[in-house]
């Protein structure tokens, strides 16, 4: 008996021992059955900056906007399960610096015929007399779409934490020309010059997805525009439209009801059979309520999109504390649906990032906003540093799992680019699938491995590698997932785009937040970019390193490296900060 208790004291001892230890394989270690799995409580994968609500499921930012000195977020949730679910629901935090966040009650649940199957998407507008309303979709008791109205119960809390559906709901139901189950997310309402608010919903009907336009005078009773004020073929639903102004020549962002000759619109709309976003710089005919983008869409890699990687369903909103115009956007899961149960959570918003119309007019500049700042720690600085073809640098001393990183890269002569015959044949995510080390690139492929082990066997390669053709130089931009975790069951795909460059530029900048299990890249100031998820069985936590390197034939320099370890955002509960 004596004999037996020790035996199974040992067995305890033991099992202890390897669950703290998490993982068991040596970093050298390349075979995957050896490796244990950490235990979930551990979370290794959990972000430390980035929003994710306390458990479960999250999809779709909603309704981002400043009140009273606060900014709101709700987004779509299903409180019972880290999967999507029947029933969806708006959930709803805020924050004084949209870093740091308090979670409070949702904000609406499914209560009446109108939205008793789920409340879908739906933007906020900011009512005169600044009284915000909320249109979302309602899965009704047929479960059709449909539009609904919802004001704040007291506009005097800042935290808005009541809401209160209005009595003539469903405020828009399906048109003639639109199906029943494809009429969703409606976006920020804007105030014509004829004083009638105008409103667009995404749509379908057969092969032709659209976005709708309603108006009203009093915001309750809605007429339809025979007219779609946007449509393609072949895209499946236009989801969660979002449409706003820029103007030409600054970075302040405007209030989306502005129509006047500084500015251009932009329409961004999230293609359901692409799952990406897209977005459209162009002309909004108000008197013809229509929208004609200076290029059509053409379904190829040549369309603009917000991101390269995994970003979907994203919404902007005027900030008129700080005059800007910020964007959020979803970014699924990599892991498979298995472990998102396990980890009892899915789905992480982007930092919020600062939009504006770049100087050539044709596409927008994304840049992380300047409050995340606040949470940069400990720095590394590196300058005038010369990489040589086939080098590898790390950047130690910071915590390579938790990290804001920006390098300035000195460019050689762009005449010594990689040859490319025609670019309009190009497919950049193809053309970023070859990895760093057998690119036979002269400038590039230069850039950083993420979220990489000591021997490199795990890494994320996000690089450049520059272009010429008869008439101008190119940038390719890649994220490489390739390596980024012995695990088999991932989604891995390769990341790429590839954008024209000045015949001037003498430098290129690469600015990365890494944060876990995100990998959000911004190249050349925020032309591209480009989000990743990636969960490292060894680069975890102290295990994770951060490397620069150039794999051209060319030289490099950096110019100028900094790096911060980034400390981590308060989101918590209510009289419960503490814990993202
Ligand atoms: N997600 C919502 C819909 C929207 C889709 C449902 C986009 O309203 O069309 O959660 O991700």
């Amino acid at each position: 008996m004596k004999n037996f208790a020790a035996q199974l004291l040992l067995v305890i001892i033991y099992f202890l021992i390897n669950s703290r230890n998490g993982i068991e394989a040596s970093t050298h270690d390349n075979n995957i059955d050896h490796i244990k799995y950490r235990i979930p409580e551990e979370q290794p994968y959990r972000t430390s900056y980035h929003f994710q609500p306390p458990q479960n499921w999250m999809n779709d930012p909603n309704a981002p906007m400043y009140y009273k000195g606060v900014y709101h977020l709700f987004y779509q949730h299903n409180p019972y399960a880290a999967t999507f679910g029947d029933i969806i629901i708006w959930a709803h935090s805020v924050s004084y610096d949209l870093i740091n966040w308090i979670h409070l009650n949702n904000a609406l649940e499914p209560s009446d015929s109108f939205d008793i199957n789920s409340c879908w998407s739906g933007s906020a507008t900011i009512l005169p007399g600044e009284k915000p309303a909320i249109l979302y979709t309602g899965i009704d008791q047929n479960k059709h779409q449909v539009q609904n109205l919802a004001i704040p119960k007291n506009i005097s809390d800042p935290f808005l934490r009541e809401w209160q559906k209005h009595p003539q709901n469903p405020v828009m139901t399906p048109p003639s020309g639109v199906e029943e189950n494809n009429f969703r997310d409606p976006s920020t309402a804007w105030h014509g010059k004829d004083g009638k608010w105008r409103v667009i919903i995404g749509a379908q009907n057969g092969d032709e997805g659209k976005t709708i336009l309603y108006q009203s005078e009093d915001f309750v009773n809605w007429t339809v525009n025979p007219n779609p004020f946007f449509a393609t073929d072949n895209t499946g639903v236009c989801e969660c439209p979002d449409f706003f102004p820029v103007y030409i020549n600054s970075t302040n962002g405007v209030d989306t009801s502005v129509e006047n000759s500084s500015v251009r619109h932009v329409l961004k709309i999230s293609y359901l059979t692409k799952q990406h976003d897209y977005y459209f710089v162009g002309r909004y005919v108000s008197g013809q309520e229509k929208f004609n983008p200076d290029v059509t869409f053409t379904g190829t890699s040549k369309d603009l999109r917000y991101d390269y990687g995994k970003f979907y369903a994203s919404k902007s909103f005027f900030d008129y504390a700080k005059n800007r115009r910020i964007l959020w956007g979803w970014v699924n899961e990599s892991d498979t649906t298995q472990d998102d149960i396990e980890k009892g959570w899915a789905g992480l918003q982007t930092i919020p990032r600062q939009v504006w119309l770049d100087k050539s007019g044709k596409r927008l500049i994304q840049w992380p906003i300047e409050e995340v700042e606040n949470l940069r720690n400990k720095q590394i600085s590196i300058t005038g540093k010369k990489l040589e073809g086939g080098s590898t640098l790390e950047i130690s001393g910071i915590t390579a799992s938790q990290v804001d990183v920006e390098v300035l890269f000195d460019l050689p002569e762009l005449e010594n680019g990689e040859w490319l015959e025609d670019p309009s044949e190009v497919d950049p995510q193809l053309l970023c699938s070859k990895q760093y080390e057998s690119r036979s690139g002269k400038i590039g492929p230069f850039g950083l491995l993420a979220l990489a082990s000591k021997d490199l066997t795990e890494q994320t390669a996000v690089f450049f590698q520059i272009y010429r053709t008869s008439n101008r130089y190119l940038c390719l931009m890649c994220s490489d997932q390739s390596r980024s975790s012995l695990r088999q069951d991932l989604d891995k795909t390769t990341y790429g785009t590839i954008f024209d460059i000045d015949s001037n530029l003498k430098t290129i900048s690469l600015r990365t937040l890494i944060d876990k299990s995100i990998i959000e890249s911004f190249g050349d100031g925020g032309k591209a970019c480009i989000t990743s998820r990636v969960y490292p069985l060894l680069a975890i936590e102290k295990d994770a390193h951060l490397y620069v390197f150039n794999n051209g034939s060319q030289s490099v320099v950096i110019s100028q490296l900094d790096a911060w370890s980034m400390k981590q955002a308060e989101i918590g509960h209510e009289g419960n900060i503490n814990c993202a």
